[in-house]
C-alpha cells in the first residue's frame, strides 16, 4: 500500500515556486539530505559545500558563526550552490518582533535576505514576525520555515504549539514553505517537513541534542528533509559519509511510495 506521494507529485501541488524548486531538486538528484555545515571560517564552509553539494537539496548554515564572514562569501556560497544545484539555508531562528526581524534580515553584515533562500523563525511572537520578514523576503522569491518543535531534551515547547503553528502557516502560504520539527505537522503536501537530531545512530550530545536514525524520522516521524550536521562534518570522509545518509534518506523515503 502506497503511504505518501512523490516529491515529483508534491512539486506538481505546489503553489510557492521555491517549494516546487526543492521538490524538483529532491526529485532529480535523488536526495533528501540537508547538511547543516556548522564551522567558523568561510573557506572550511566552502570546501564543505564543494565536498557535500553533489548529495544534498539543501545547505543549512550558520553565517553568525563564521568569523571571517566578508561580503564576497555569499557570492562564493551561491556559486556553489549553482555548480551543484543546491538551495543556501540560513538557519538564524528569528525570533523578535515584526520591525527588528526585517533589520536582522536586511542589514547588518550579514544582509541575510540577499542570498539565503531559506530562512526559519520561531512562531512564538505571533504573525507579526512573518509581517515583517515577509516585507523583505517575498519579493525575492524567499521561503520561510517555523519552527513547531525542537529536537533538545526538555526544550519548552507546549503540546498544543505545532497545531497553532501550522494554523499560522496556512495563513502565509505566500511566505511559508514548511516546518522544522520532530514529526509531522499536517498532511497538506505542499509543504516540506525537516527534521533536525538525526545519525545514523541513535544517540545524543553533552548539550542536550537527541539524535534519531534517517528511517526512523522519515518513515515513523513523516520526515521529508533530514538535517545533519556533525554526523557528516565530523566524519573522516565527509563525502562518503554524505553518500550514505543521502541513501539511507533515499530509501527510507523509497520505501513509502
Ligand atoms: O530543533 C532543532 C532545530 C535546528 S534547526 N535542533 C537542531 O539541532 N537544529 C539545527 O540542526 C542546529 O542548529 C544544528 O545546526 C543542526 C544539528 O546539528 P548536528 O550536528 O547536531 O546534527
Amino acid at each position: 500500500e502506497r503511504k505518501i506521494l512523490s516529491f515529483k507529485e508534491r512539486a506538481s501541488l505546489c503553489q510557492h515556486p521555491l517549494t516546487k524548486r526543492i521538490f524538483g531538486i529532491m526529485e532529480e538528484k535523488k536526495t533528501n539530505l540537508c547538511v547543516a555545515a556548522d564551522v567558523t571560517f568561510c573557506a572550511k564552509l566552502l570546501e564543505i559545500a564543494e565536498t557535500v553539494g553533489p548529495h544534498i537539496c539543501v545547505l543549512k548554515i550558520h553565517a553568525d558563526i563564521l568569523e571571517d564572514f566578508n561580503s564576497e562569501f555569499p557570492e562564493k556560497l551561491k556559486d556553489v550552490a549553482k555548480k551543484h544545484n543546491f538551495v543556501i539555508f540560513e538557519d538564524r531562528k528569528f525570533a523578535d518582533i515584526g520591525h527588528t526581524v526585517y533589520m536582522q534580515y536586511t542589514k547588518g553584515i550579514h544582509t541575510i535576505v540577499e542570498w539565503a533562500d531559506i530562512i526559519d523563525c520561531h512562531p512564538l511572537p505571533g504573525p507579526g514576525i512573518l509581517e515583517g520578514l515577509k516585507q523583505a523576503g517575498i519579493k525575492k522569491g524567499r521561503g520561510c520555515l517555523l519552527i513547531a518543535q525542537m529536537s533538545t531534551k526538555g526544550n519548552l515547547v507546549p503540546a498544543n504549539y505545532p497545531e497553532a503553528t501550522a494554523h499560522f502557516a496556512d495563513h502565509h502560504r505566500d511566505f511559508v514553505i514548511g516546518f522544522i520539527g520532530q514529526s509531522r505537522l499536517i498532511p497538506d503536501p505542499t509543504f516540506i517537513n525537516f527534521t533536525p537530531g538525526i545519525k545514523l545512530e541513535e544517540s545524543s550530545d553533552s548539550l542536550g541534542q537527541q539524535y534519531v536514525t534517517p528511517q526512523e524520522a522519515i518513515q515513523n516521524r513523516g520526515a521529508d528533509v533530514i538535517i545533519v550536521g556533525r554526523g557528516i562534518t565530523d566524519a573522516n570522509d565527509p563525502q562518503a559519509t554524505a553518500a550514505e545518509y543521502k541513501k539511507a534518506g533515499f530509501d527510507a523515503y523509497s520505501q513509502l511510495l
